[in-house]
C-alpha cells in the first residue's frame, strides 16, 4: 500500500510503498477515505531527533476517516464496510481518563511517551497518510453515518480540538445562559478557527469576533457565520473591545499562539474571561501577581478533545451546522500539500484522498 512516511528525523516526507497490515487481537483495519494535514504535522516533519517521544520511520495522518475493511479476530462494533472517523488521541484505554473517554489526557502519557509508543496515529505510531490504517482498537472508531469522508476526517483534529476549546468557556459572569450578550474572540481563522467560528454559532448566542492576518481568512470568518472580522492592525485590541461596549471580550480562542496573538488576546480580554491558548505558535506570556494581566481570567491549553465530543462535533457536522471549506490533494500530492500548508496558502483545510 502507499504510505506518505517520516523516514527520519529532519527528512522530507516521502510517499513510499509499505506492507498493507493484518489486523491482530482487537485491532481493525480501516481504508483510509480521507485524512486531513495539520499544523502538528510540520511540527513532526521539522522535529530534531529526540524533541518528540517517537521512534522514526512511521507514517504521519492523525485526522483520518474511512471504511472498516477488516477486523481482528477479537475486535468488537463496527461493521466491515461500515464509515467510521478515527478519534485520534490513542492512550492507554484503561485509566480514569482513558474510561471517561478522555484519552487525550490519558493519566498513563509521562508512561507511554517514555515508552516512545506514540500519541497516536500519525504521531510515532503509523498513521492514515496512507491507503490502509491500522487502529488498535474499535474504542477509537465512531460511525459517521452519511457523511462524506473529506467532511469527517477534518472533524477528528480540527473540529473535535475546536469543539475542546469552546467546551472549556466557562459561563461568565454578566453573560446570560447559552452566552446571549457575551463575546468570543477566535484569532486565527484556518482550519480550526473556522470550524470554531461555526460551533460557536451553533452552541452559543455569543458575539463571534474574528481576527487574522490574511483577508481570505477574514471573508472565510464571514462566510462562516463571524459577526465580525478584521485583519490585525495595532489598534486591534481597541477595535475588538468597541464590538463589546468597552468591556472586552469574554473569552479569546487564540489559534495561533504567537507571543504577539496572546498579547492581543489579553489586551482585548474582559476582566474574568477566558483565554484558550490552542496554537502552537510558541508564544509566551508572563502570568505574575501583581502583574499586567487582567483580574480573575482564567487561562487553558486545552489538547485536542474527548471521544464523547467527536461523537458531538459528527452530530453537528451531520445536522449541516458545521461544514469543513477542504483544499483536497491527493495522496500521491503530499509533499506539494504540505508545502503549500508550510506557506500559508491553504483555505480551510487541506485533506489528502488516496483515490
Ligand atoms: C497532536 C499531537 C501533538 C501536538 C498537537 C497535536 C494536535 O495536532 C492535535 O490536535
Ligand atoms: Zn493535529
Ligand atoms: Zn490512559
Amino acid at each position: 500500500m502507499r504510505a506518505v512516511r517520516l523516514t527520519h528525523w529532519g527528512g522530507p516526507p516521502v510517499v513510499t510503498e509499505v506492507d498493507r497490515p493484518t489486523p491482530r487481537g482487537e485491532e481493525v483495519l480501516v481504508r483510509v477515505e480521507a485524512a486531513g494535514l495539520c499544523g502538528s504535522d510540520l511540527h513532526v516533519l521539522d522535529a530534531e531527533p529526540g524533541a518528540l517521544p517517537y521512534l522514526a520511520p512511521f507514517t504521519l495522518g492523525h485526522e483520518v476517516a474511512g471504511r472498516v475493511a477488516e477486523l481482528g479476530p477479537d475486535a468488537t462494533g463496527p461493521r466491515t464496510g461500515e464509515r467510521v472517523v478515527v478519534y485520534g488521541p490513542w492512550g492507554c484505554g484503561r485509566c480514569g481518563r482513558c474510561s471517561a473517554g478522555a484519552e487525550n489526557y490519558c493519566d498513563r502519557r509521562p508512561e507511554l511517551d517514555a515508552a516512545r509508543t506514540g500519541t497516536g496515529a500519525g504521531l510515532g505510531r503509523d498513521g492514515g497518510l496512507a491507503d490502509f490504517l491500522l487502529v488498535p482498537s474499535a474504542r477509537l472508531l465512531l460511525p459517521v453515518g452519511d457523511l462524506a469522508p473529506t467532511q469527517a476526517a477534518p472533524l477528528s483534529d480540527a473540529g473535535l480540538t475546536a469543539f475542546h476549546a469552546v467546551a472549556g468557556i466557562r459561563p461568565v459572569p454578566g453573560g446570560t445562559e447559552g452566552g446571549a450578550g457575551t463575546s468570543v474572540a477566535v484569532i486565527g481563522v484556518g482550519g480550526l478557527g473556522h470550524l470554531a467560528v461555526q460551533i460557536l454559532r451553533a452552541v452559543t448566542s455569543a458575539q463571534v469576533l474574528a481576527v487574522d492576518v490574511r483577508e481570505t481568512a477574514i471573508s472565510l470568518a464571514h462566510d462562516c457565520g463571524a459577526h465580525f472580522g478584521t485583519v490585525v492592525r495595532p489598534d486591534t485590541a481597541e477595535v475588538l473591545r468597541g464590538r463589546t461596549g468597552g468591556a472586552g471580550v469574554d473569552a479569546v480562542l487564540d489559534f495561533v499562539g504567537t507571543s504577539a496573538t496572546l498579547r492581543l488576546g489579553v489586551r482585548a480580554l474582559r476582566p474574568g474571561g477566558d483565554l484558550a491558548l490552542v496554537g502552537s505558535g510558541g508564544g509566551e506570556l508572563t502570568v505574575r501577581k501583581p502583574g499586567a494581566l487582567p483580574s480573575g481570567i482564567r487561562l487553558s491549553l486545552p489538547f485536542w478533545g474527548t471521544r464523547p465530543e467527536l461523537g458531538e462535533v459528527v452530530a453537528l457536522a451531520r445536522s449541516g451546522a458545521v461544514t469543513v471549506e477542504t483544499s483536497l490533494f491527493q495522496l500521491t500530492e503530499a509533499p506539494a500539500a504540505i508545502g503549500a500548508l508550510r506557506a500559508g496558502g491553504i483555505r480551510g483545510r487541506a485533506v489528502l484522498v488516496p483515490g
